[in-house]
């Protein structure tokens, strides 16, 4: 962070570019006359397999298998990719949390491997007798560093800037997992069909981001028309 001066003669506080500033406030309120954004993630490549094959605490994590680095159905359907409008500064309210959001380690995974949360405290939790090191970051860049040795251990860090935060273990170095952190209530996770609905969307242009590990991001603009569905198909590619 440094200062500059304004052309007002205040000092205003300024961040380099490349470093979001801190989630924008977000305003919440009543949105009369909103509309919907409906549809479904789709992916049509090829679908690669990770290996993996744990080196240690094995009767904790398991044996060696395949797991697939992008779930996609029948009809090419993407399971939990986020889906979530950018820089949305008033709207609807939050919905109400039903618990804290939380990062478990279980059997050396981390469960859920993929969720949206809104930016504030996230709760990691070992419900292994092994330890884990359960290492966040933004990019290149340390989100949080902890390592939780006993089982039960409860630690909680603090996510203040949205985005997405790849989740590793430096314990063991197979696991992953993944959180998007947004500052506005219009996000969505898919379904096992690939689908996602954003609802109560006040009426204008947006930025849409659609989200898988695998794949990327990959980023359109859309635009809700007031009580109507705005539907999309949006195809994630490789
Ligand atoms: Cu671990």
């Amino acid at each position: 962070m440094k200062f500059i001066k304004s052309t007002t003669g205040v000092n205003v506080i300024a961040f380099a570019a490349m470093v979001a500033g801190p989630a924008q406030a977000y305003d919440a309120g009543t949105v009369t006359g909103g509309g919907t954004i409906e549809g479904k993630v789709v992916f049509n490549g090829a679908v690669r397999m990770r290996k993996i094959i744990p080196n240690k605490d094995v009767e904790v994590c398991g044996g060696i298998r395949e797991e697939p680095m992008i779930e996609v159905g029948p009809d090419k359907g993407v399971k939990d990719a986020a889906v979530y409008l950018v820089g949305v500064a008033k709207g609807k309210p939050w919905p109400p949390a039903a618990k804290k959001p939380e990062l478990d380690n279980v059997k050396c995974r981390f469960v859920p491997d993929v969720q949206i949360i809104p930016t504030g405290t996230l709760d990691v939790v070992n419900k292994d007798p092994v330890l884990h090191n359960t290492h966040g970051y933004y990019g290149k860049r340390t989100a949080f560093n902890m390592a939780l040795p006993n089982q039960d251990q409860d630690i909680s860090t603090e996510l203040t800037q949205p985005g997405t935060v790849r989740v590793d273990c430096d314990a063991h170095g197979w696991m992953e997992g993944w959180i998007y952190v947004v500052d506005n209530p219009y996000y969505a996770l898919t379904d096992a069909d690939g689908k996602f609905t954003i609802a109560d969307v006040p009426p204008g242009d947006y930025d849409l981001v659609a989200i898988q590990s695998f794949t990327g991001p990959i980023k359109q603009k859309v635009t809700v028309v007031a009580g109507k569905p705005t539907s999309l198909t949006i195809e994630l590619k490789k």
